[in-house]
């Protein structure tokens, strides 16, 4: 085990005694969501996902220590910072943050990168990052982590502030396998459906874990992303979603806003111009994937456990 990691005394009991154990991420917190609908948020994804029998582990760099496992102390304090004051913390900016002993938030691309050095399989969050509309060489770290790194992301596809054919154009190329838990389509994170077909339908979080197993015995090497729409009763309506996006979109091009400001300033623009509307899709999409992370997890766990 790497030793810069450090572990709750609840997620090293269940990884020693080989229980399931589903990682969630950080930026949300401190990036993606406001006070305290961000807290409130991320302790509502832990008690889903103890709810269907797994054990969350919140990831983040506490003063430069990398932890796998954050209290309910350590994620207000995170949450209640100011903005600006935690590390964004993709690939690249690991060693900068442990090396200056610095907080940070993990992104999808940080998170997995952790939950893979801390030997957890499945990792639940909202929407992963991708390529930017009109800017095709702003491509996220996290499509690249995908194509490195063998961790299974549950999420909601990603957010229509980027460019969703060309990123999955990139993820087709980084060999990333789609699969969409009761969808034929990519999710668009607000909205059920992009209308852009993927790899493989499965109907239930048992039939991931087959997938994520066979992943596993191949050693393929990369990750696999478990697309779950947002659930019906909360979507957003796809002309509001879209409208308060290309809203977002043209202030962010219009103010110069560039590299990894980008999608956290969209993210806020999209949550002020919807107000309230997106705030249930949100924490809806949220929950219930972490919900459905533990699900996954329990079924790997059951499915490896199972005499060869
Ligand atoms: N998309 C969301 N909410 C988020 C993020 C993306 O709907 O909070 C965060 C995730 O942590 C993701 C990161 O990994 O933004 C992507 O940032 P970038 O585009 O700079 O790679
Ligand atoms: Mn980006």
């Amino acid at each position: 085990m790497n030793p810069n990691l450090i572990f709750s005394p609840e997620v090293a009991d269940a990884l020693n005694e080989n229980r399931p154990v589903v990682a969630l991420e950080s930026t949300l917190i401190t990036h993606g969501l406001p006070y305290p609908d961000n807290v409130n948020t991320a302790l509502a994804m832990e008690a889903a996902v103890r709810e269907s029998g797994a054990v969350p582990a919140t990831i983040a760099i506490l003063k430069g220590q990398i932890t796998v496992g954050l209290s309910v102390d350590d994620i207000e304090r995170l949450g209640s910072l100011p903005t600006g004051t935690v590390r964004k913390c993709s690939r690249r900016d690991l060693p900068v943050a442990v090396g200056l002993h610095e907080d940070a938030a993990t992104t999808v691309a940080g998170t997995m990168i952790v939950a893979h050095m801390a030997g957890i399989h499945v990792f639940a969050t909202g929407g992963i990052g991708g390529v930017h509309r009109g800017h095709p060489f702003d491509v996220s770290a996290d499509l690249i982590e995908l194509g490195r790194t063998p961790v299974a992301v549950v999420c909601s596809g990603a957010k229509s502030i980027l460019d969703l054919p060309l990123t999955l154009e990139v993820l087709e190329t980084q060999g990333v396998p789609i699969i969409g838990l009761g969808t034929d389509t990519l999710p668009a994170f607000y909205t059920r459906s992009s209308g852009l077909p993927i790899d493989a339908r499965v109907e239930t979080p048992s039939q991931v874990a087959q997938i994520i197993a066979a992943a596993h015995q191949l050693e393929t090497r990369h990750g696999i992303l478990i697309a779950v729409p947002v659930p019906a009763a909360d979507e957003l309506p796809a002309e509001q979603a879209e409208s308060a996006i290309q809203q977002a979109t043209d202030e962010a091009e219009a103010q110069g806003v560039h590299g990894k400001a980008v999608t956290p300033f969209i993210l806020k623009r999209v949550s002020e111009l919807t107000e309230g509307e997106s705030r249930r899709a949100n924490t809806t999409l949220l929950v219930n994937n972490a919900r459905t992370g533990g699900q996954i997890a329990v079924a790997l766990h059951q499915y490896h456990a199972q005499p060869a």
